[in-house]
């Protein structure tokens, strides 16, 4: 394993309900580094080309609508295996099916409002905190 960098956003809603300290709080527990973050208003361009592969899909438009419709705390998580590692600490798509002790699982019941996003492989963690998180 490698020392990967991971883009991790809390979504609007996770914002919203207050969840933000919690969640960053179980990535620092883990061990991860935390180098980079920022609150940040996504503009629907971007919000667009950092959901690009899923723009045939038909939530497409509800996935853009709720990721633009208020802050999100954009984050570079830092580690080895950190990628893989942020993928089960946040737990599956549908928090309904999201295990307990994951991050859907506990604090989330929507596919459509689940909270937070993790980079899905090393090459799209570079590429989406250049595209999003603007600090590294
Ligand atoms: O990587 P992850 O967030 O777990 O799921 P993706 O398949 O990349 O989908 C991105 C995002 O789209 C998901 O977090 C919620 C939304 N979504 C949806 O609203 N409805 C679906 N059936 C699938 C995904
Ligand atoms: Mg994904």
């Amino acid at each position: 394993l490698e020392v990967e960098q991971s883009y991790i956003m809390i979504k609007p809603d996770g914002v919203q309900r207050g969840l933000v300290g919690e969640i960053i709080s179980r990535f620092e527990k883990k061990g991860f580094k935390l180098t980079g973050l920022k609150l940040f208003q996504c503009p629907q361009e971007l919000a667009e080309e950092h959901y690009k592969d899923l723009q045939s899909k038909p939530f497409f438009p509800k996935l853009i609508q709720y990721i633009t419709s208020g802050p999100v705390v954009c984050m570079a998580w830092e580690g080895v295996g950190v990628v893989a590692s942020a993928r089960k600490l946040i737990g599956a798509t549908n928090p309904l099916q999201a295990e307990p002790g994951t991050i859907r699982g506990d604090l989330a019941v929507q596919t459509g409002r689940n909270v937070i996003h993790g980079s899905d492989s090393p090459e799209n963690g570079k590429r989406e905190i250049g595209n999003l998180c603007c600090i590294l």
